[in-house]
This record gives C-alpha cells, sequence and structure tokens, in this order.
C-alpha cells in the first residue's frame, strides 16, 4: 500500500433518540424546499451564499479532487447576459426542439421561455465540472466521478441557502455553452447548472403538482 498519512476522526456523541430527532428535522426544514420562479430583487448578503460554496465545497468526490468551480454573478450586465442567451436556448426548446412528450411533462410546472428570475434574483450560482485539473487545478490532471462529485455538492449548496432563508431555483438551459463565455472559464470546464438564489417575491406561488412527493414505501426498498 503507498503511504499515506492518517488524523483521528470522530463524531459528537449522541444518543438514538437525538438521532430521529435530527433526522426528521432536517427532513421536515428540506421538505419546506421547492423550486421558486418568482425572485423579489431584495439583497442578500454575499457572506451567505460564501459559505453556502464553501458547505458545497465539502461534498464527497473522485479522488478529493473537487472538480467544481462556482461563478458568482451578480452584476446587472451579465445577468442580462446571461438571461438573454438562456432564453433564446429556451425558445427553440420549447417551440420545436422539446418533444411533445416532455412539453406534457412540463406543462403542471407552467415553465415557458421566460426566464426574468435570471435578472430579478441577486444571485446566480453558475457551476462548472472540470474535467481535468486535480487539486492543483492544473487543467490537465484527470478528474473522475466529476458529474456525481458535482452533483451532489449543488445538493449540498442548495441545502445549505436554504437553511438560510433563501429561494434557489436550479436552472438548466441546453445547450448551455454561453455559460463558459459569459463566466470565464476554461474549455475543460463543462457549465451544469446555475443556481438562482434569492428570496421569494411577494405573493410568490409554487405548482400544486410539486407537492407531490413519493412516499417512502415507493422510493426505498429494505432489503
Ligand atoms: N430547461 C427548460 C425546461 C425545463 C425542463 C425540466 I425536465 C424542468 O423540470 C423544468 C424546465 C426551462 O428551464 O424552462
Amino acid at each position: 500500500m503507498l503511504d499515506h498519512e492518517t488524523v483521528p476522526y470522530s463524531l459528537p456523541a449522541m444518543d438514538d433518540e437525538t438521532r430521529i430527532e435530527r433526522a426528521r428535522s432536517m427532513r421536515d426544514s428540506l421538505k419546506q424546499r421547492h423550486t421558486c420562479r418568482y425572485f423579489s430583487d431584495a439583497a442578500v448578503p454575499r457572506e451567505v451564499i460564501e459559505a453556502a460554496i464553501e458547505a458545497a465545497g465539502t461534498a464527497p468526490n473522485g479522488a478529493n479532487h473537487q472538480p467544481w468551480h462556482f461563478a458568482v454573478v451578480s452584476s446587472p450586465d451579465r445577468k442580462r447576459a446571461i438571461r438573454e442567451a438562456a432564453e433564446a436556448e429556451e425558445r427553440a426548446f420549447y417551440s420545436g426542439k422539446a418533444s411533445e412528450e416532455w412539453l406534457e411533462a412540463l406543462a403542471p410546472l407552467g415553465t415557458d421561455a421566460d426566464k426574468p428570475f435570471l435578472e430579478t434574483a441577486p444571485w446566480l450560482i453558475v457551476v462548472f465540472a472540470q474535467r481535468k485539473g486535480g487539486i492543483a487545478e492544473d487543467g490537465k490532471t484527470q478528474n473522475y466521478y466529476v458529474n456525481e462529485s458535482v452533483g451532489i455538492a449543488c445538493g449540498m449548496l442548495i441545502a445549505t441557502l436554504h437553511e438560510a432563508g433563501l429561494a434557489t431555483l436550479t436552472h438548466t438551459p441546453s445547450p448551455m455553452g454561453f455559460l463558459r463565455e459569459i463566466c470565464e472559464r476554461p474549455e475543460h470546464e463543462k457549465p451544469l447548472m446555475v443556481v438562482v438564489a434569492g428570496l421569494p417575491a411577494e405573493g410568490a406561488t409554487v405548482p400544486k403538482h410539486a407537492l407531490d412527493k413519493k412516499p417512502l414505501s415507493t422510493i426505498s426498498s429494505w432489503l
């Protein structure tokens, strides 16, 4: 075996009752998260976004290469550029590229090609998956399990933003190469999603459809 240094690892002691309580409490909090499509333009402190990205940066990942980059966009000019490019892609999607079946699946969500939230919300976190780079970010070293790693990091980012009282929306225009240009990121990075973050607009709603969550008995089997 190759030499590797270790450091001790332990977690705070906890009784089973507390474990159950804490798991349920986290579940109940996350149950209140819904994708929000109506944002207020109210400012949210940068420190919230910084801490959420630091939380995301602790995600389990391939070989600890941490193959992610978060480009945080708040300038009105860049937000407008992202909105314009995203809406152009979405117009093509909604008016021809998407299959009938796909559009039918989206109907209960009420989405369309208009994406005003990309300009209204105070923060757009553009998440990039680094195909190469390693820990040193040299742009050459092979990375591993990139989509899995960055996907988990996005989950942790969103959970942290939710705990901080922020509404979020994952936006995935397709294709999204334009994000690399607008965010000035290198060729070996692949844009994965935009996490829109801010406060919900007054009178914001979510589709009723979004409340239908599959029960434990459907989403799990115990062997
Ligand atoms: N990217 C499009 C379409 C879209 C697709 C799925 I699957 C969604 O869950 C929601 C939207 C859009 O942003 O409108």
